[in-house]
């Protein structure tokens, strides 16, 4: 007898258990995201919740999101779209592998967010009144989404071949990160996006010669953010100084490869590079932010 009313009460537990565990899940104050391994190549964007797990989150007002980084390389949440640019809302700046980051969102609303150094990872964060109907306003976040997802389409082919290149192409800087690398074919122009730079700091870059050709001397010319610069070139290898605050550096040849993909895949390469030497270089300093 006494058995069987400890069974019973086990029982109990369970299904008590059961009933408690969808509200604890829909607990709307805190929200954790992480950041899929491998989302530093692209092709993350090409499945639901790639790059950020989960790519869409909901919150109350006053509640907190936790970005925790599991990747192997460093990462940004950076509020706003890679086409529009950072939105101002949050920015965690560089997030090493294993830490992490949180904003308490105080206003209501939809708020789109990035990875400013693999532009292909989006997500978005849902802030919700408690009078606001939660089912409206989901089914408008997911339409958002859907249209991210056709933009995250044209990056598809600049995954293939990234192992082949990325030892062709080496670079070093010593302030910020490469956010990214364009080709401009009509005046032969490589066009290096810097972000962070928030020191005068050396961009060391060994140019690909299959890529972009110097002129018939063998030279380059370069601007900083549209300022002709002096700098220093041993053969392939150009060493350009910047001051703080520089986001833009210009390589001029004689000219450059057309073809996006290549320029994609150096665009990669360089990322992946840059994050690698500056993770090693700054580890100490960046890893206290938690
Ligand atoms: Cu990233």
């Amino acid at each position: 007898m006494q058995q069987k009313i400890y069974s019973l009460f086990g029982l109990l537990a369970i299904f008590s258990l059961i009933a408690i565990a969808p509200s604890a899940f829909a607990d709307h104050g805190t929200a954790t995201v992480t950041n899929a391994p491998g989302s530093s190549v692209p092709g993350c964007e090409n499945t639901a919740d790639g790059c950020f797990i989960p790519s869409m989150v909901t919150i109350d007002v006053g509640g907190e999101v936790t970005w925790e980084n599991d990747d192997t390389a460093a990462h940004t949440v950076t509020s706003g779209t890679p086409t529009e640019g950072p939105s101002g809302v949050f920015d965690s700046s560089l997030v090493m592998a294993g830490s992490s980051f949180s904003h308490t969102f105080e206003d209501a609303g939809s708020f789109d967010y990035f990875c400013m150094v693999h532009p292909w990872m989006q997500g978005m964060v849902m802030v919700t009144d408690e009078e606001m109907a939660h089912g409206d306003e989901k089914m408008e976040g997911m339409k958002e989404m859907e249209g991210m997802k056709e933009m995250g389409h044209s990056d598809e082919h600049a995954a293939k071949g990234i192992e082949d290149l990325s030892d062709q192409f080496t670079t070093t800087l010593t302030s910020g990160v490469i956010h990214h690398i364009g080709g401009n074919t009509d005046d032969s122009t490589l066009l290096v996006h810097l972000f962070g730079a928030n020191d005068d700091g050396e961009l060391k870059i060994t140019l690909n010669s299959d890529i972009i050709t110097p002129f018939d001397d063998g030279s380059y010319f370069v601007l900083v953010d549209s300022e002709e610069t002096e700098f220093e070139q041993m053969g392939n290898t150009l060493h350009i100084e910047y001051s703080a605050g520089a986001e833009k550096i210009e390589i001029v040849g004689s000219h450059v490869v057309p073809e996006f993909g290549t320029i994609a895949m150096i665009v990669l390469a360089v990322a992946i590079v840059s994050i690698i030497v500056l993770t090693t270089k700054t580890r100490a300093t960046l890893i206290p932010k938690l």
